[in-house]
């Protein structure tokens, strides 16, 4: 069964005094909601948000993780850290990742693998850049950033998966893909699964938007079939705006 999945990804923003207002904040709004909702604070505040939303129905996620188990690799966090202050889900694969850190396809099918065998769940991220999607590449290029990081994996492995689709142009640019862009991108993709993995693995799988979703388009871009939800950056940052876009649904 889809989900409906309005996702909070702080980026390197909000002490540790202003995780705890922002969580306050959210709590005295969120009560029920028609989607899951989640909020990815920078890892350092990850265990106080986790003691802060245990009565509530947010869930705290991470934004990143090592590939490794453990060892030596200075400055990195392991899925078991993750879990150990009670994180079950990490986002992987942001384009800002990809961008400034070197991420690659063969990484993050490393960092999917890990993050799977540790049980687990994971929000993939990928998508086009504007020169991409000039030159109409938008599809070979998302196609091959799900394949080459994700296809090896068995049927199974995909019920622990949620895709994001994040056009890079539209990420805190202000500009927004179209609600008739994001359709087809996330029909293309469900159809790219359901071509390897069959149609019950595609109609499952829930499929995100992010890129400038705001409490002005969150709406029409959710009420598009193939649009399960939403990954927000910047909005997600004032709880009012975040509030206002988990009730898009
Ligand atoms: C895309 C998105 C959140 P924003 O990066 O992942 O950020 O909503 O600020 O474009």
């Amino acid at each position: 069964m889809r989900k409906h999945i309005v996702a909070g990804n702080w980026k390197m923003n909000k002490t540790a005094e202003e995780t705890l207002q922002l969580i306050k904040d959210l709590k005295s709004k969120i009560k029920t909601s028609n989607a899951e909702v989640m909020i990815a604070p920078t890892a350092v505040n990850l265990l106080s948000a986790v003691n802060s939303c245990k009565d509530s129905e947010i869930e705290v996620i991470a934004q990143n993780m090592h590939f490794a188990e453990n060892g030596a690799y200075t400055g990195e966090v392991s899925a078991e850290m993750l879990k150990s202050v009670g994180v079950k889900t990490v986002i992987l694969g942001h384009s800002e990742r990809r961008a400034y850190f070197n991420e690659t396809d063969e990484s993050l099918a490393k960092k999917v693998d890990q993050a799977l065998k540790q049980n687990m769940r994971i929000i993939f991220c990928f998508g086009e850049e504007l020169s991409d999607r000039k030159a109409g590449n938008e599809e070979t290029v998302v196609e091959s950033q799900i394949k080459n990081a994700l296809f090896h994996l068995d049927a199974s492995a995909f019920k622990n998966i949620v895709l994001a689709y994040e056009p890079v142009w539209a990420i805190g640019t202000g500009e927004t893909a179209s609600p008739e862009q994001a359709q087809d991108m996330h029909a293309f993709i469900r159809k790219t699964l359901g071509d390897t993995y069959g149609n019950s693995v595609a109609d499952d799988m829930t499929i995100l938007y992010g890129g400038s979703v705001k409490p002005a388009n969150a709406k029409e871009i959710f009420g598009k079939p193939d649009v399960d939800g939403g990954l927000i950056g910047g909005a997600s940052l004032k709880a009012e705006d975040f509030f206002a876009i988990v009730n898009a649904f």
